[in-house]
């Protein structure tokens, strides 16, 4: 079996505690990827010093130049792309059209972030005084600690990374142990791209340790975390008691509206691709859908259909819509979800189990799950259960749907189909969330807007676009007075209140 390391100090080795966990192919329990590091406290004490050594000579290397390396990490996973995705689909189970889709969003965010190198700007203003220059730029902070999640295994981590190191930060990498290979191949790539390789540390293991010892470091300045609202609320805690600079980005419960006058047959592509793409484990995917009671029996009716005839199975098998879920936890927690939901007095009108069939008996599949008849305030309406079931919420009006909408606790995406332009832009005022789609699913962010959620949904802070380039450097504020006299700002040019 192939044994992978960290990358701490520059160099590959092995963890401190001589443990190792296994990573097994969600679609194959069989078929073991490798195994990776247990790190601990001591193994993330290394690379903070490490880094440390790592953000002394990267802050200080012009940030075009640190762009540049970016733009040749994005050559590299182009050039990449299909290899990236087989072994991505391998430990993480989703189809390949969907792995090569993350890879390109790495691609996309390498090229911004590469640019943005050349921008990182700053604002020059007049000053109130005569002779004296005021401008605002930017400094690099100190070591970013970035926790990932499994569901975007490439491209989450250079939404924080990428910005984080044009930044002039270096940075130290814990993946979701559920896919430790695709953080290592890009790891491998940034060095290959020739980043000095203290400037980026690659620690593995699980949250409850490396993660925990990463966030609890008094030398690490900056944290960047996407998981569940629970982790968040530690996470949050913890930054908040340290005085870190924290960037969360957590649960979600999107829903997907259809209003009477929608065009039904691309509300049901949007439909099925938001809820059952990445087998629902997105933070953005569709768990709820309102429909408008004109159209609610007929939509719900081709719904179902559509949903029977997809494809459960190995994302790198050609033909397969939806692949297993991450790991056993994630469908046992599906289960508990579905008793929930019979027990509260849904409907399940398809899915509920697991897949069956001798192709499925090794992975982690779950069948694409409906429930109708959801009320509002139902559990399974208001929890997030990152798998394959939607539920459908009937309502009467505009008003209603978005009041359904709005009234959970996160905020992150929403979509309304209508062929109303006045309805489409009330929803653009009016909905709760940090992303509204109209006429389009509820995923789908592109790489260079900014992506994030209101409400539990996340702390303020945006991933992506150019809103990223503010929380992953520091603004500091420069007066050069020219003017050889000393200048009081507030009191020398203050002319009074006229009577
Ligand atoms: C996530 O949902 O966890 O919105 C990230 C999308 C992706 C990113 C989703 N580009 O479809």
């Amino acid at each position: 079996m192939k044994r992978f390391n960290n990358f701490i100090g520059g160099a590959w080795v092995p963890p401190d505690s001589g443990d190792y966990f296994e990573n097994r192919n969600p679609a194959d329990k069989t078929d073991i990827v490798g195994e990776f590091p247990l790190s601990q406290v001591t193994d993330v004490e290394r690379a903070v010093q490490s880094a440390t050594r790592g953000f002394a000579q990267w802050s200080r290397t012009p940030a075009p130049a640190r762009g540049d390396i970016l733009r040749v990490v994005g050559d590299l996973m182009s050039k990449r792309k299909d290899e990236i995705a087989n072994g991505m689909t391998r430990e993480m189970g989703k189809p390949l059209a969907e792995t090569r889709g993350d890879v390109q969003e790495g691609i996309d965010t390498a090229y911004y972030a590469a640019s943005e190198g050349r921008r990182l700007f700053g604002h020059t203003v007049p000053s109130e005084l005569r002779n004296k220059w005021a401008m605002s730029y930017r400094r690099p902070i100190g070591i970013a600690g970035l926790i990932c999640p499994f569901n975007f295994p490439m491209a989450i981590p250079t939404w924080k990374m990428f910005p984080a190191l044009v930044c002039g930060n270096a940075c130290i990498f814990k993946p979701a142990e559920d896919v430790p290979h695709t953080g290592t191949m890009l790891v491998e790539i940034l060095l290959e791209a020739g980043l000095p390789p203290e400037v980026i540390q690659l620690v593995h293991g699980r949250g409850e340790e490396a993660g925990a010892a990463i966030v609890e470091h008094p030398q690490i300045p900056l944290i960047s975390f996407t998981g569940s609202t629970d982790v968040g609320s530690y996470v949050g805690s913890t930054c908040g008691r340290m005085h870190k600079r924290l960037s969360l980005e957590m649960g979600g419960k999107n829903a997907q509206i259809v209003m009477d006058d929608a065009d039904l047959d691309l509300a049901l592509e949007g439909a099925l691709w938001g809820a059952f793409g990445t087998t629902g484990q997105r933070c953005t995917a569709t768990s709820r859908l309102i429909l408008q009671k004109g159209i609610h029996d007929r939509f719900l009716g081709m719904l179902v259909d559509k949903t029977r005839s997809l494809k459960l199975g190995d994302g790198r098998k050609d033909g397969t819509d939806v692949g297993p879920l991450i790991n056993e936890a994630a469908v046992e927690k599906v289960e508990r979800y579905i008793d929930i939901g019979q027990a509260e007095g849904a409907d399940l009108l398809c899915g509920g189990r697991r897949g069956e069939g001798r192709a499925l008996a090794d992975g982690n599949f779950f069948e694409p799950t409906i429930f109708a008849r959801v009320e509002a305030g139902f559990r399974l309406e208001q929890e997030e259960i990152f798998g394959p079931v939607l539920s459908v919420v009937r309502v009467s009006s505009t008003d209603e749907a978005f009041a359904v909408n709005n009234d959970v606790k996160y905020g992150l995406s929403s979509s309304i189909y209508t062929a109303n332009v006045n309805v489409a832009f009330r929803a653009l005022n009016e909905l709760d969330n940090g992303i509204t789609y109209v006429n389009a699913p509820t995923i789908g962010a592109e790489a260079h807007l900014p992506f994030g959620g209101v409400k539990q949904t996340g702390n303020g802070h945006r991933e992506g676009g150019w809103q990223v380039y503010d929380f992953f450097s520091e603004t500091k504020v420069g007066y050069a007075d020219f003017s050889g006299t000393l200048q009081r700002a507030q009191i020398d040019n203050y002319r009074g209140t006229p009577d």
